[in-house]
């Protein structure tokens, strides 16, 4: 069956035909390609179509689709059983790779998805300090956890509903809401509500309505009016974590947080989630302490295995070849761009990148949403044809992998020039 042909069938047992709302194109128009198979940095359409990848299943497959060694990994773990529901000793090799690699998490709890790492880390935290706020930024995305549901990014924006029907206001009422990059404004919200706050949780470098990079002391600012207010601070790294330095943001910023969640990089593409921090805040979970969170697969031995090979395989040259690329690809298209005279900015970090049609600086929330969304739709199409598949969301980060080699990024500059040009 063709993309087509499946997606019509999806729709009649799967609500919107697929398991998240993202995949749906829905603002970018057009119905979505189904995925037959992926190796490396191409994803094979199920109408034997290939396309050079920059979603990277949204962010885990940093060592490309079908990484050899990870494949090995799991098959070795699959050899001895799917899932056991007790302790097993991967979930002890991937918790002290996780704390050898981060400085600020001395223990670290393993989930199954970002969410859950997210929801988690804010119930240990209001657990901790006792208090019920949490502030949230604009437009950050942290999974659908009902109380983060609140003006956030990626689909629930991409979608135009930042706010989700089914989460009541009494859930809502306890999330305090604040602009990005904004000295001033967390300044004022904390002044107000400083000892109700439990913490702030943050997309250090949000990457859910585009990319958008900190303002120069901004996370320095967000980390000393936390510690004045006896607040945590929590880096929700699900996206960055392992991806933009073996650190994350914190190890790029030199910021530590109370708390920080991970995801997508850290299951090696298959489904991880992780939370952790000072021992002393996470030794107030259950079952030492008094704040409860589990999971029927959580620590699952394929999971741990696809995860801790992926984490064995990232070193300083791997960050240092994606940083690379990142540049190079986001400096090619913004000459293109000048060249062409479109209104194009590009943020850029490691290896994500956000295309943003507009011609000033994308510093807030606000900057993104003045971008032209209908022009990123028009460009999105225009690089599916030349064989390029972007996130389906002018709301949504680019990802590279390693298996963008050379060749790969060329051609696909090529593309995306030609695209630039044949969407104007
Ligand atoms: P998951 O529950 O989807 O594993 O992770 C939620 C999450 C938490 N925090 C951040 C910063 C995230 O970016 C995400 C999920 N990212 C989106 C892409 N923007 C996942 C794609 C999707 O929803 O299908």
């Amino acid at each position: 069956m063709n993309s087509d042909e499946l997606f019509q069938r999806a729709r009649q047992t799967i609500p919107g035909g697929v398991n998240s709302p993202v995949r749906a194109f829905r603002s970018v128009g057009g119905t979505p390609f189904f995925t037959e198979s992926a190796r490396g940095a191409i994803l094979t359409t199920a109408d034997g179509k290939d396309l050079i990848d920059f979603v990277c299943t949204w962010g885990p497959a940093i060592h490309g689709h079908n990484d050899p060694d990870i494949r090995a990994a799991v098959a070795e773990a699959l050899d001895k059983g799917t899932s056991f529901g007790t302790p097993g000793p991967l979930e002890v090799e991937i918790a002290e790779a996780v704390v050898s690699r981060v400085d600020s998490v001395e223990k670290v709890r393993m989930c199954n998805s970002g969410t859950e790492a997210t929801m988690s880390a804010i119930r240990l935290a209001r657990g901790y300090t006792g208090r019920d706020k949490i502030v949230k930024f604009i437009g950050c995305y942290h999974g659908h956890v009902d109380s983060l549901l609140v003006q956030a990014g990626s689909g629930a924006l991409t979608l135009g509903k930042p706010d989700s029907a089914g989460v009541p206001a009494s859930f809502a009422a306890e999330t305090l809401l604040c602009a990005y990059n904004n000295f001033e404004a967390i300044t004022e919200l904390f002044s107000k509500y400083g000892d109700q706050i439990a913490a702030i949780i943050v997309e250090p470098y949000p990457a859910n309505c585009g990319l958008i990079l900190p303002l120069e002391g901004y996370l320095a600012h967000l980390r000393k009016i936390t510690q004045e207010h006896g607040s945590l601070l929590i880096f929700d790294e699900v996206m960055t974590g392992f991806r933009l330095a073996m650190g994350g943001v914190q190890e790029r910023e030199g910021i530590t947080p109370d708390l920080s969640a991970f995801g997508k990089v850290i299951g090696g593409g298959l489904p991880v989630g992780a939370f952790g921090g000072r021992a002393e805040i996470m030794d107030y979970l259950a079952p030492d302490g008094p704040v409860y969170q589990a999971g029927t697969l959580s620590g699952n031995p394929l999971a741990m295995a696809a995860g801790l090979a992926a984490l064995k395989k990232l070193d300083s040259g791997v960050f240092q070849n994606l940083e690379a690329a990142g540049a190079k690809i986001s400096e090619a298209l913004r000459s293109e761009a000048k060249r062409q005279g479109i209104p194009l900015t590009i943020n850029q970090a490691g290896s994500m990148f956000a295309l943003f049609f507009n011609p000033d600086p994308v510093r807030s929330f606000d900057d993104v949403q003045k971008s032209d969304t209908e022009r990123f739709s028009r460009f999105f199409h225009a690089a599916m044809k030349e064989g390029v598949y972007l996130p389906p969301s002018a709301y949504e980060t680019c990802f590279l992998s390693t298996a963008h080699d050379e060749d790969t990024l060329d051609r696909a500059i090529e593309s995306l020039v030609a695209a630039l040009r044949t969407s104007a």
